[in-house]
């Protein structure tokens, strides 16, 4: 009976039907240099979003208040994969810090996009605030 309960508690804490997916870290696609290979990214809670150094000289980490209130830190290291697991509602903006001046930046869309109002207002560097713009029309409004 025990091992039903605890079972039954676990399957709860990790849905078996969490997705895991992948975007890389490149020098260039589609004509664009540093860039992830997606912009925009739409997942559940619980899922989890590998961000591979499919090339070296990057990373992925969280841009300044530019995640839900209560999410887990992310800061990966330059030249490192780095997996997250996305557990809070919201609008996230993933940097890559060395290339952040040049809009190598993704938004990741998890459920309710509850801190829509705190992505809009924050202050970002002009090319990163064009791309966040012109992805949050992806999300839901
Ligand atoms: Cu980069």
């Amino acid at each position: 009976m025990r091992i039903v309960i605890i079972a039954a508690l676990l399957s709860l804490a990790a849905p078996a039907t969490a997705a895991e997916s992948t975007i890389e870290m490149l020098n260039s696609k589609d004509g664009e240099n540093q860039v992830f290979s997606e912009k925009f990214t739409k997942v559940a809670k619980g899922d989890t979003v590998t961000f591979k150094a499919s090339k070296p000289g990057h990373n992925a980490e969280f841009v300044p208040g530019g995640f839900p209130q209560g999410a887990q830190e992310l800061r990966g290291q330059v030249g490192r994969d780095v997996a997250y697991r996305f557990d809070v509602p919201g609008i996230y903006l993933i940097r890559c810090a060395p290339h952040y001046g040049l809009g190598m930046v993704v938004v990741v869309e998890v459920e309710t996009p509850s801190n829509l109002d705190q992505i809009k207002q924050l202050s970002l560097p002009g090319k990163v605030r064009a791309v966040v713009d012109e992805q949050l029309k992806k999300a839901v409004m």
